[in-house]
This record gives structure tokens, sequence and C-alpha cells, in this order.
């Protein structure tokens, strides 16, 4: 069945549902799109609601030694379901089983087969007071998945497990006995009352940049893990921060370099699309062209910027000694004061390989480099409406080069 089937099937199956036991909601908006609504992260993705707790009847699937009550404090429609749960301590064993709240997937699934496509499987959870929340994934008696989150008091918040970890397909290929084990406690570890709404299966496959038929490199997110692949040359997988605590977010990404950042021991993960790594300003190397950079990162040349052209920026986070390289992203840094900047980079003791400009004043257009009469285009865009340059040459003696921004004329 393709993709778009999938997402009717299922929107099918909720509206005839929901014709069977209540009058239709006043809001007509099918829950794919309700859920896109409240949560933007899922925009572009294919998902199944598995239990919306719009009905009573949806509680059957779900066991606890204290009963959870439906309630009308909802993520999307009109019904969710509220879980006070039991009392115990973190540390007390017998206690356990009133502290956790089971849902069934098994007898939610209908036939669907896991993974298949899905690469994430989750609920919204909304606990009354800032929680640590558990979600497990249990394949009968045997814990195969765990997430963890700190979720904050009052708030809808996702939390979801990722499908796509080889060691799960044995686990998953069965899917008669699957079930998701929630756990709600505050931070001194006492059980608290929960809300639960929108169990869910994602697919959040996404390719995110594709310039790897120009040599370049393919970035990917499925699942929690967001691939970097340059065919041949290197590849990079990381983890998302909704993953684990020293997971990754792709703050930015384009043809020349991906930046992550961390709430991790490191803070900041720098990768080059000639495979140079920078960890907190750390230099690494993958590849020749980045074992070659890693010399100049340590030494970077003296830079001069034409005054009437723009100046050098010695003031950005990031510039440990103030010179105008930022050793945290590895770039020189150049505030431009006309469309046509004039830079002179005189080598200090080792050759200036590869070396990175941020540029910040350009008017916006086609950005080229000149250098010893070599026109050069490798350029990006970045959020923040600088523009990144990366020259692929080898400067070794004192050498000027020209950054031009002209009028975009292709669109
Ligand atoms: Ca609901
Ligand atoms: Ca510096």
């Amino acid at each position: 069945m393709s993709p778009v089937v999938k997402i009717f099937a299922s929107l099918t199956v909720a509206a005839l549902v929901g014709c069977a036991d209540r009058p239709p909601a006043p809001t007509a908006i099918p829950f794919v799109y309700q859920l896109q609504r409240q949560d933007d992260s899922l925009k572009g993705h294919r998902l199944r609601t598995l239990l919306d707790f719009e009905h009573e009847s949806d509680l059957v699937f779900v066991q606890s030694s204290r009963t959870p009550m439906r309630s009308t404090v909802t993520h999307t429609g009109q019904g969710a379901m509220r879980w006070e749960a039991g009392g115990g301590s973190a540390n007390d064993d017998s206690a356990k089983d009133a502290s956790e709240l089971r849902m069934r997937i098994s007898s939610v699934l209908f036939g669907t087969r896991l993974p298949d496509t899905w690469t994430l499987l989750g609920c919204y959870v909304r606990p009354q007071l800032n929680a640590n929340i558990g979600l497990s994934l249990f394949h009968g008696n045997t814990q195969v998945a765990q997430a963890l989150l700190v979720a904050p008091a009052g708030q809808w918040t996702l939390l979801s497990l990722d499908l796509t970890d080889p060691t799960l397909a044995a686990h998953l290929a069965d899917n008669s006995q699957l079930s998701l084990r929630l756990n709600v406690r505050n931070q001194s570890g006492t059980p608290i009352a929960c809300d639960v709404d929108d169990v869910l299966l994602i697919d959040n496959s996404v390719t995110l940049l594709d310039t790897s038929a120009q040599g370049g490199w393919k970035i990917a997110r499925r699942g929690y893990t967001t691939t970097i692949d340059a065919p041949g040359r290197f590849r990079v997988t990381a983890i998302a921060a909704a993953a684990k605590r020293d997971g990754w977010v792709l703050t930015e990404y384009n043809a020349c370099r991906a930046v992550l950042r961390s709430d991790g021991p490191t803070k900041r993960w720098i990768i080059y699309n000639d495979g140079r790594q920078l960890r907190d300003g750390k230099m690494q190397s993958g590849t020749d062209a980045g074992r070659a950079s890693t010399e100049s990162h340590l030494k970077p040349a003296d830079v001069e910027v034409e005054a009437s052209t723009g100046q050098l920026n010695r003031h950005t986070s990031g510039d440990i000694d103030n010179d105008g390289y930022n050793e945290q992203s590895g770039a020189y840094q150049i505030k431009a004061v006309t469309p046509r900047v004039e830079v002179t980079m005189r080598p200090a003791g080792t050759p200036a390989v590869a070396p990175v400009f941020e540029i910040s004043g350009l008017t916006p257009g086609r950005v080229s480099a000149t250098i010893e009469g070599r026109l050069i285009q490798a350029s990006a865009v970045l959020p923040d409406g600088r523009v990144l340059i990366v020259l692929p040459v080898r400067i070794e003696r004192p050498t000027t080069l020209i950054i031009k921004s002209s009028p975009d004329n292709r669109s």
C-alpha cells in the first residue's frame, strides 16, 4: 500500500470508529493534521494513531493497578487518558506494578507488521508535576527498548522509541506480544499522575540534503539517527538528543558543512564536506584533506581585509584569541561593507589549507571567490544570513583573493 493510501486508510478507521458511539467532534480536522498542527516536528511525516482515547472502549487496551480514566485534558480531539499512578518509591520493587501503566500495542496494530517503514513508536504525555518519564517496549516480559525523558509539568510532550535499531528486528517480527510500559515519577522518585494521548507510529524518514551526485554528501534522518554520508569518502552518524542526554540536534546543514549541538560533554560538532571535523574547536581529520588542514587550524594565516571593502571581525564567540580566526567553527570572520571584498592571506609558517570564511554583510546573490585567476563557487548561506565559503586551495605564500556577491539572475 502506498504511504498516501495508508494515511487515508488510518483516517478512515478513525472516522468510522468515531461514528460508533459519540457525535461528530465539533472540529472536523483529521487527527493527523491536528497532530501536525500541535507538534510541527511531525509535519511532513507519515503517522498512524494506534490509540487516541476518544472512546471509553480505548481503555480496554490499558492495564494498571490504578484504573485509568478518560480525561478531557487532551492533546488532540475530545478525549485523553488520566492515569493516577500508584504509591511506592523508585526503589520499592513491590510497588513497581502499581506505578506502571501498560498499553497492549499488539491489540491495536490490526495486522500491521513492525517496523515496516515505521521508525518511531510513542505517545504524548502530560505530567501534573515536572517528571522523569520512562517508556519501555516489552516483547512478552522482556524489555527490548527504553526511552527516558524529563517532561515539564502541564505540557504535552512526545516520548517515543526508535524502531530502526537492528537489535529490535527479531522482537518486532512477532508482533503478538508487544506492549508499552509507562512509568512517571516526580524528581524525588514518587509516582505521579499523568495524562496520556495519541499513541502513535511515525515514519520520520527524511532526506534533508543530497548533493552526492555532484560529489557532495547526503544528509538524512531516520528514527533517532542522522546520517551524513559522503559516498566513498566518509560516513558519520549522530543520535538525536531526543533519544539520549548527550545526543545531538542538527542546527545547520548545507553543501559545505553540518553543525550539531549537544547538552553532553561536547557541545558543538562541525563536519565539513571535505572530511574535517571540529568538536568544540578541536580538529579531527578523517580524510587526507582533513589531515592537511589540521596544521593550518592550529596556525591560522594572518588575514587582512582591504579597508574600503570590509574588515576582519575579531570579536566572534569562539575566537579564543581575537585574531579573526574562529577556532570553534574553523573559519575566518569577515564583515563586508561592499559586495566585493578583497582579502589578503599570509600563511603563518604553515600553508593555509582549504580556508573557510564566514562573511556577514554581503548582499544576497551568487557568491564566488577568485584566487590567482581561479573562480570558486563553494558557498552557502547560513541561517543567520551570513555567507559561508570554503576554498579548496592550498595557500603557501601571501595571496590576495576577491570574494564577490553578484545579483543572482538564475531565478
Ligand atoms: Ca485524543
Ligand atoms: Ca582565533
